[in-house]
């Protein structure tokens, strides 16, 4: 096998550049496939981005189906990541990017390994609506389990909607993802594990298990609720989730 930092190199270069890359030719482990993932961060780190938070993916049917694979998966969210509500990113950033409709939350406090969905509510500071662009580096937006893992699962950009309290029931919000004004994704934050705060609980173990454990002021990406758009230049994507509002960006060439 290619080394670990070979690869995490190349991946990051992908990302980097916005040039797609092959996939792995090599399958790799699981635990080796999150080990790229560290390093190609590890990269980032280095070049002065901060680590702000986690991504969590295939938390609803929908993203499964669309890219065929049924196994949860996370990544790592950094400072150069977040695009601002109503801003605007430039297509030449991105190898072939897309968009999908999340969930996301705010942790006033840590959260270690195993709880209970109430209990991971208790360290929410606030909710959000929000929008990842997912920018695969592989060709063809093709990959299997192993290569999205270390490619950051396919993490590229995220923009966050208004922070509301965590008061209310997060299970079943109406969500329509619209891009030029037509609707085009619609959908429930339901289709996140059956209540998205299953993904925090999950992300909690994950990062816990990893030893990067969430902490206080961290951001987590609950996963797409429907499956994701692909992008063009001139698009402007709004997301509109129900009680929580809007959240939006144009894409500029
Ligand atoms: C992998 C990332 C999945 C989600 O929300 O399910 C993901 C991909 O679809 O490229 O971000
Ligand atoms: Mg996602």
């Amino acid at each position: 096998m290619p080394e670990t930092t070979e690869i995490a190199a190349r991946l990051d270069d992908a990302a980097r550049y916005a040039r797609a890359t092959a996939q792995l030719a090599e399958p790799l482990t699981i635990e080796q496939a999150y080990r790229v993932q560290a390093a190609s961060l590890g990269r980032r780190y280095a070049r002065g981005e901060q680590r702000v938070g986690i991504k969590m993916g295939f938390t609803s049917r929908a993203k499964m189906a669309q890219m065929g694979i049924d196994e949860m998966i996370w990544g790592r969210l950094t400072d150069a990541m977040l695009v601002e509500d109503g801003g605007i990113i430039r297509f030449d950033n991105y190898v072939h990017p897309r968009v999908e409709p999340e969930i996301a939350f705010l942790l006033k406090a840590p959260l270690g390994g195993s709880l209970s969905p109430p209990a991971a509510l208790a360290a929410v500071e606030a909710v959000a609506p929000a929008l990842e662009i997912i920018d695969s580096r592989y060709e063809n937006f093709k990959f299997s389990l192993t290569d999205v893992v270390a490619d950051n699962s396919s993490s590229s950009s995220f923009v966050i909607g208004p922070w509301a309290s965590p008061t209310q029931d997060l299970s079943n919000l109406g969500m329509i993802m619209e891009i030029d004004g037509v609707a085009r994704q619609i959908g429930s934050s339901a289709a996140i594990l059956g209540n998205p705060i299953r993904s925090l609980v999950a992300a909690a173990r994950l990062a816990a298990a990893a030893g990067e454990p969430l902490r206080a002021g961290d951001i987590v990406m609950a996963g797409g609720a429907t499956a994701a758009e692909a992008l063009a230049i001139g698009n402007r994507v709004r997301l509109e989730v129900q009680r929580l509002g809007r959240v939006e960006f144009s894409v500029h060439g």
